[in-house]
């Protein structure tokens, strides 16, 4: 260790032998607790992103996380790294709480060099559990793809990181703190956040609805990070009965649960919005940083791929976006239905890889007002991530504006536009190899499934779908396997890039249909016949042995 000093601050220079893996996903790097806590892992992985931003001296970070396990030693580390390579102010969410949309919000209100997250988003928390460190850039978008490529490279080869010798600092108390020449604001992680959504809604309307002796509503934060934010919104704010939000704590292992907001692990909603008598009008759920959104009426579920066509369609509905919207995006596995609001609209319509980082571009140039992912995401030019409580309030909104039920205005859209029946069925946790197999034999056949008939459709396109961004000319490669069939039905293999534990297959399943009264069916029986051809194509059970998903979402 070599020690030195400036500016009366004695900085702590560690060698430590590079590690090899620290290569960003989908969104950030995510690995086991486990692996977090080896010695100098999180250093490395935070110096190689101190070193990646050149204009790093003197600048302003934002600095929170989701409350996970881990996440309080991880931000006195970061503090003291921070301090020791220049930092000159960090923005912090008190007790190290801040949402994902709110870190984004923040970096623009403050004019940040950008903001670390510390989240593994919906994964599991607690010890056994995972952690994650995602990187938002000036924009307040996830870091691209240039980005992280770097920051893997230069840890890779990273032979030194920089610390100083502090006591931890109080951060669960709002104040103004020094370490070492450093500036450190732990400021309220919610105030900034609820006056950005009051600018965006029509709050009056909406704490009418919530406070209607006719209306109720259940949010289930999941023991994450939204818990405080939905609180401090829906009912301090807006009015709504004390216990419309549940599991309003954040907990360091989420109760134990995944903190993924689906049909599968959003348990004690999905029960209580399926109850037989006396479900809530609506529902909803976000995961562990605030991103993702669920929304639920009483018993039915809206896919998040028909959500954001029904919120495009209705944009005009909110202030914000009442004056109009430009374009919209989607991730290319999410459903066509806003393709189809969007020519109806005349409005630009792009179809991006999966992963927020790449509506950034569109975002910045305002070429998009709204965009989303099947995944649960939904988003607007407001922030530049995917925010879940801004989904939820914009579907308040809706309802208070069209005093419908959440079904019947689904029902309405399908009628006008036709429905996307869709289902996502993952298999997690399959050894590498076989899941790279199976992909190397998709890929390597794809041609050859050209002008194919399966189950009296055929085969129209097929390809490894590659992105070339508008903006700025750069080309993303093998971003999934995209089957089309002659009725616009599509079959989409991807591998998640956001799991900790072996492979996890991605088979997302669309089938377009206007005819509604012939096809009212539950949405697996409408799908049934996609369902296999696309376990026949990849040959699922052969690669894997598996002869059902893990989960249906
Ligand atoms: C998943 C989703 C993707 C989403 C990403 C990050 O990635 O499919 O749509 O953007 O998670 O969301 P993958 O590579 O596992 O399919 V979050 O809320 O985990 O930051
Ligand atoms: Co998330």
């Amino acid at each position: 260790m070599k020690t030195s000093s400036e500016n009366n601050m004695r900085i702590n220079t560690i060698r430590i032998k590079p590690f090899k893996d620290q290569k960003p996903g989908t969104s950030g790097l995510r690995k086991t607790v486990k692996q977090f806590q080896v010695l100098d892992y999180l250093q490395s992985f935070i110096q190689s992103i101190f070193n990646s931003l050149p204009e790093l001296r003197d600048s302003t970070l934002i600095l929170g996380g989701d409350g996970r396990y881990f996440n309080r030693e991880a931000i006195q580390i970061i503090l003291r790294m921070a301090a020791a390579n220049g930092v000159g102010r960090i923005i912090l969410g008190q007790a190290g709480i801040l949402s994902t949309p709110a870190v984004s919000h923040l970096i623009k209100k403050h004019q940040a060099l950008g903001g670390i997250i510390l989240s593994a988003s919906h994964n599991a928390g607690g010890p056994l559990g995972d952690f994650g460190v995602k990187f938002d850039t000036a924009s307040g978008g996830p870091a691209p793809e240039s980005l992280t490529d770097e920051i893997f490279i230069i840890a890779s080869n990273l032979r030194e990181y920089k610390i100083i010798d502090i006591n931890p600092i109080p951060m669960d108390k709002i104040g103004q703190y020094k370490l070492g020449n450093m500036d450190v604001e732990v400021i309220d992680s919610v105030k900034d956040y609820a006056k950005l959504m009051a600018d965006i809604f029509n709050f009056e309307k909406i704490s009418a609805l919530l406070t209607s002796p006719n209306f109720s509503m259940c949010f289930d934060a999941m023991n994450a990070v939204t818990g405080p934010y939905a609180i401090a919104i829906l009912e301090d704010q807006l009015g709504a009965p004390e216990g419309t939000v549940i599991r309003g704590q954040p907990l360091p292992n989420f109760g134990g649960t995944h903190p993924d907001p689906n049909l599968v692990h959003a348990k004690q909603l999905v029960e209580t919005m399926y109850q037989e008598e006396n479900a809530p009008d609506f529902g909803a759920a976000s995961d562990g940083d605030g991103d993702r959104n669920m929304i639920m009426g009483d018993y039915f579920f809206v896919t998040p791929s028909d959500s954001l066509a029904i919120m495009t369609a209705n944009a005009h509905l909110i202030p914000a976006y009442s004056q109009g919207i430009k374009g919209v995006a989607r991730s290319m596995p999410t459903s066509e239905a806003v393709d189809k609001v969007a020519e109806k609209l005349g409005l630009n319509c792009f179809e991006t890889p999966t992963g927020w980082k790449f509506f950034s571009n569109l975002l910045d140039a305002d070429e998009i007002t709204l965009c989303g992912e099947e995944s649960f995401g939904t988003g607007s030019n407001h922030v530049n991530e995917k925010d879940g409580l801004w989904a939820v309030l914009f579907w308040l909104n809706i309802l208070a504006e069209k005093q419908d039920s959440v079904e019947h205005i689904v029902r309405q859209h399908w009628a006008e536009y036709g429905r996307n029946y869709y289902t996502r069925h993952d298999y997690e946790k399959l050894p590498f190899k076989s899941a790279e197999a199976l992909f190397n034999n998709l890929d390597d056949n794809i041609e050859q499934l050209l002008h194919k008939p399966f189950n009296q459709h055929t085969i129209i396109s097929a390809d490894n779908f590659t992105y070339n961004d508008p903006i700025d000319q750069s080309v993303s490669e093998n971003q999934g396997i995209r089957i089309i069939f002659d009725d616009s039905s599509r079959i989409i293999f991807r591998l998640s890039g956001t799991g900790t534990e072996g492979a996890t297959l991605r088979v997302y399943i669309e089938k377009y249909v206007t005819d509604l009264d012939q096809f009212e069916l539950d949405t697996q029986e409408a799908l049934k016949s996609l369902i296999q051809t696309a376990e026949l194509i990849a040959d699922i059970k052969g690669y894997t042995g598996r002869t059902k998903p893990t989960v249906i979402t």
